[in-house]
């Protein structure tokens, strides 16, 4: 709340009008990770922790951005051609205005502060949560009707296309279209999705952030796309109709894997196994069987350490601390891998121990300290009501 009011505060100091507010959620994801640019499935969630957007018109034709944590400003004419800013941050949000005038939708002159309480670079998609938020906030600014499903898909081709990251569609999905208290199983080929209740009170999903933060995440990601490319290929050649990973059988890989670099063999059985331990991993939450769920988030972990090959020491201390510790049902690494959090479900009466325990644990191994979040399962973006007080003072 305090960081909303910081926003609104600047907004008036800074800009003129009354500005509407955004708020867009970061998200964490129980199982399936690296299975959404294979056409496959996922189960994401938005959580409580969010950016938060104070957009107005100007009538003008810039764009004026103040981003409230480096305390930075950025400006640019937004009636022509966009470039990068050779920034960092302006790109997500011009990468979105880029977006949406591709599709025919052409903001007028807007003024935009923004600031949030999800952590940079610990596999939390804060950028996703900026993109989903800029796109709405927008549409909500112009009164543009976008469906939730497309607003996904641009915001997913803003970081593509502009930002230059390769990601899948899960991040912006999910924090876009998330609900309360529900997981989302989404089927990333045809972004069809249903959600699961996940609302229980002896249960806590509990993130360890490693701190760990590498450049090789985003040029790996992107080898690990083209490897699951290579492997389509491969297999195209003796089953042409094939598209993606999501259409091939253990048993046609297995037919066909020889003629595969090994490598390459080893991260399509991680996608096939991984796409099912999603499939499974619902089918336990349909059964109210956490302890299934968790031991499948476990396998997931171990797919992604030998087979994917996108953990971490780091991480796989956590994760092997985990599995030792009182009260912990399930947890693995998230994200893309090389850095930032491990995912823990744990038992609500072995909260306080687990945290001091593993945190000692990790510290003890390693020399550093971890940071630990507990993320409550929240809305998808929304408007949220201004704050009533207008001035920094009042507020
Ligand atoms: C990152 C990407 F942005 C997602 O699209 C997804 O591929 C994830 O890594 C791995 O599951 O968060």
């Amino acid at each position: 709340m305090q960081k909303l009011k910081k926003i609104v505060a600047e907004f008036y100091q800074r800009y003129e009008g009354d500005p509407i507010l955004v708020q867009s959620p970061g998200r964490v994801n129980l199982i399936g990770e690296h299975t959404d640019y294979n056409d496959g499935f996922v189960l994401p969630a938005a959580i409580d922790k969010h950016i938060f957007l104070a957009l107005a018109e100007n009538e003008s034709n810039r764009g004026r951005f103040y981003a409230i944590d480096p305390g930075e400003t950025f400006e640019a004419d937004i009636s022509g051609q966009l470039s990068k800013s050779g920034k960092g941050w302006p790109d997500y949000l011009l990468g979105v205005v880029d977006q949406l005038r591709r599709h025919g939708y052409d903001p007028g002159g807007f003024d935009c502060v923004f600031g949030g309480n999800i952590p940079i670079g610990a596999g939390l998609s804060s950028s996703a949560a900026l993109e989903g938020g800029m796109l709405f906030g927008l549409s909500r600014l112009f009164e543009w009707e976008i469906p939730p499903v497309e607003m996904a898909k641009m915001a997913q081709k803003a970081e593509n296309d502009f930002v230059g990251v390769q990601c899948g569609i899960m991040d912006q999905f999910v924090s876009l279209n998330g609900k309360k208290d529900h997981a989302m199983k989404l089927d990333c080929r045809s972004l069809e999705y249903e959600f699961y209740p996940l609302k229980r009170r002896d249960i806590h999903i509990v993130l360890c952030d490693t701190r760990i933060r590498r450049e090789l995440a985003s040029s790996e990601y992107n080898v690990r796309r083209s490897q699951c490319e290579e492997g389509v290929r491969i297999l195209q050649q003796h089953e042409p109709g094939i598209n993606s990973l999501r259409e091939v059988s253990p048993e046609l890989l297995n037919r066909h894997g020889q003629k595969m670099d090994p490598v390459v063999f080893k991260r399509c059985t991680y996608i096939l196994e991984e796409n099912k331990r999603v499939q499974d991993a619902c089918r336990d939450l349909e059964e109210n069987d956490i302890h299934a769920f968790g031991q499948r988030m476990y396998a997931s972990h171990t797919g992604l350490r030998d087979q994917y090959e996108v953990s971490c020491a780091e991480l796989d201390i956590l994760v092997d601390a985990a599995r030792t510790i009182d009260g912990v049902l399930g947890a693995r690494m998230m994200g893309g891998g090389f850095g930032g959090c491990t995912i823990n479900l744990v038992e609500d009466r072995y909260l306080d121990s687990f945290k001091e325990r593993i945190s000692q644990r990790y510290q003890k191994i390693t020399g550093q300290p971890i940071a630990i979040y507990q993320a409550k399962i929240s809305a998808g973006t929304q408007l949220v009501d201004l704050p009533k007080a207008k001035t920094d003072k009042e507020l």
